[in-house]
This record gives C-alpha cells, sequence and structure tokens, in this order.
C-alpha cells in the first residue's frame, strides 16, 4: 500500500503568505530605488530581482506547481514475518531549487559588493554556490535511501564551505580595508546571512533526507528562514546602505 506526505491547508497558507510578503517587499525595494539616481541603483537591482524571483516560485509553489513526489520503497525488516516494503510518495518542492539557483548568488553578490571583493573571487563564490544548489537538488531526487544521496549532499555541503570561506577570509578582510563602518556592517550582515544559510541544510537533513518532519513543518521552516534571509536581509541592506555613502560601489 502506498503511503503519500502531503502539505495540508497549513503548509498551503504559509505559501500564500510567504507570496505575499515577497511580493510587498518587490514593491517596496522597487520604490525605493526610485529615490536613487540609475548608476546608483546596483544593491537596488539585485535586492529588488531577489523578491521578485522569491515571488515567482511561491505563487507556483502556493498554486500547486513546481511540486513533485520522490518515491521510495520503505523496508521493514520483522522478526518473525517476511519483510514488508511501503511505496513512499512525498511532496518535494522543486521550485524551490530553481529559486535558490537565481536567488543565492545574487544575495551572495549583495554581499561581495558591499565587501568590495574583485571580480574573479566575486564568480568563484557565486559558481560554488550555484554548485551547492544544483547538487542539493540531485540530493533531494535521489532514488531511495542510497548512500548515493548523501554523497550528493556531502558535495553539496563542500560547496557551501568554499562560499563561506570566501566571505569569512577575502570578504571581511576587504571590507574591513573600507572602513571600520563598512567592515563592521559588513560582519553583522554576513554573521546573520551565515546563522540563517546555516540552518537551510540542517532543515534539509531532517526534512528532506531523513523524512522526521512532515511537508507542513517543512515548509513552515523553509518560510521563516526565506523571509529572513531575503526581505530582512534586503531591507537591513538598503537602508543602512541609504545612510552609509562609503558602501557605494563603482562599477
Ligand atoms: C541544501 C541541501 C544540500 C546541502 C546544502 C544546502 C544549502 C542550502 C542553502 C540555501 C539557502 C537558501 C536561501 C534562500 C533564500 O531565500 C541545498 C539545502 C548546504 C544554503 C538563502
Amino acid at each position: 500500500t502506498p503511503e503519500y506526505q502531503d502539505a495540508t491547508d497549513v503548509g498551503n497558507k504559509t505559501l500564500w503568505i510567504v507570496f505575499t510578503i515577497m511580493l510587498i517587499a518587490s514593491g517596496i525595494f522597487t520604490a525605493m530605488s526610485w529615490n536613487v539616481p540609475i548608476s546608483k541603483r546596483l544593491y537596488h537591482i539585485v535586492t529588488t530581482l531577489i523578491v521578485i524571483f522569491a515571488s515567482m516560485s511561491y505563487f507556483a509553489m502556493a498554486s500547486g506547481h513546481g511540486i513533485s513526489y520522490h518515491h521510495v520503497v520503505v523496508r521493514e525488516t520483522n522478526k518473525h514475518m517476511p519483510d514488508t516494503t511501503t511505496d513512499l510518495y512525498r511532496q518535494v518542492y522543486w521550485a524551490r531549487y530553481v529559486d535558490w539557483t537565481l536567488t543565492t548568488p545574487l544575495l551572495l553578490l549583495d554581499l561581495c559588493l558591499l565587501a568590495g571583493l574583485s571580480g574573479g573571487v566575486i564568480i568563484m563564490t557565486m559558481i560554488a554556490d550555484i554548485i551547492m544548489i544544483v547538487t542539493g537538488l540531485f540530493a533531494a531526487f535521489g532514488a531511495e535511501d542510497t548512500p548515493q544521496k548523501w554523497g550528493w549532499y556531502a558535495i553539496a555541503c563542500f560547496a557551501y564551505l568554499i562560499v563561506v570561506w570566501h566571505l569569512v577570509i577575502h570578504g571581511r578582510a576587504m571590507a574591513m580595508g573600507k572602513g571600520g563602518k563598512v567592515g563592521n556592517f559588513f560582519a553583522a550582515i554576513g554573521g546573520f546571512t551565515l546563522i540563517i544559510w546555516t540552518v537551510y541544510p540542517i532543515i534539509w537533513g531532517i526534512a528532506d533526507g531523513s523524512r522526521n518532519m512532515n511537508v507542513d513543518q517543512e515548509i513552515i521552516s523553509y518560510a521563516i528562514l526565506d523571509v529572513l534571509a531575503k526581505p530582512i536581509f534586503g531591507a537591513w541592506l538598503l537602508f543602512t546602505h541609504m545612510s552609509m555613502p562609503e558602501t557605494n560601489v563603482e562599477l
């Protein structure tokens, strides 16, 4: 007998709420960009695109698109009876991975610009991040609960460490070089990012990886993280940038 793990009304309402938050953030960030000359809008453009992409992916997920079933055969060994197997179908929102592939490199671009990193380091950081998301997608759809699935997960975690390495080592040094004000702001918003981002692979391991969390709980966990990582991060960055001319980017 097959078993289905689906979102309920609670999960679906959560998706609609986050869609609304992302849409409002898109409007606010767009309006904020109108108050600065076009040549000084780089952070605004990057940050607004992040919440627009998130709005689209949340709209897809809330309206029932961008979802697929991951099929796993769960085998139970019984002592005095023959083994039983269950066909388990769990919803996987692949729209998230499309969102993350586009938005996480842009979030990193914001931080790299703030630190004043060189083009080469920016590209390496963004590519390592894309490798992290794509290998995470392979892990999510890894057939069965094979070691292979956790192999992809390990590769994704390794790529994540490369991202962290670039920002913590090079990013912090470069930001400090721009003066104490920029250095302290980079340390604060970078530290916030590091904490939030590190929770994603933990949730993934508990929810998608080992299915110790139901689909609703997974949706709610990612919802909280996504709101912190995108609209809250973006508002903090744009409002600080407004009052701190030292953060200006010459491009
Ligand atoms: C996965 C699973 C594989 C291992 C790792 C992951 C990391 C994901 C991260 C996602 C960040 C998303 C953000 C979204 C914004 O709304 C793919 C979950 C390391 C760090 C910031």
